[in-house]
């Protein structure tokens, strides 16, 4: 068993709230969130951080945006931020690669 925390919930060892998934990403909601709606995308395959290869940003890419533009149809939002840590002085503290999808609402503008 790993004890990549991410690679567990990929593995379906640990459930989560998925929003989507294919053969190489999965997105789910944060445990922890900052914004309703507040969405992890991961790579299935173990990274680091999105920095840690070439690939992985592009490979998340287009994920990312129609995970986006999904919880601002169905959620109402207005907006939305993609953040990503990458190192833990940066506020990484998971070490599996993922960005953050924070839909942001004009009426409750939040923390982030
Ligand atoms: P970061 O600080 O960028 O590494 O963000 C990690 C995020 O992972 C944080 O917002 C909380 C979330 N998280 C941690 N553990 C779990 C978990 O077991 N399930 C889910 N769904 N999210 C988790």
């Amino acid at each position: 068993m790993t004890d990549c925390l991410f690679c567990r919930i990929v593995a379906g060892e640990i459930p989560a709230k998925k929003i989507y998934e294919d053969d190489d990403a999965l997105a789910f909601l944060d445990i922890a969130p900052w914004q309703v709606g507040h969405t992890l995308v991961i790579p299935k395959r173990h990274v680091e951080n999105v920095i840690a290869d070439d690939q992985v940003l592009a490979e998340l890419g287009p994920v990312v945006a129609m995970v986006a533009r999904t919880l601002q149809d169905r959620l109402g939002a207005d907006a939305c931020n993609i953040v990503s840590n990458a190192g833990a002085v940066a506020g990484q503290e998971v070490f599996h690669a993922h960005v953050h999808v924070l839909p942001r609402y004009a009426s409750s503008p939040g923390i982030a």
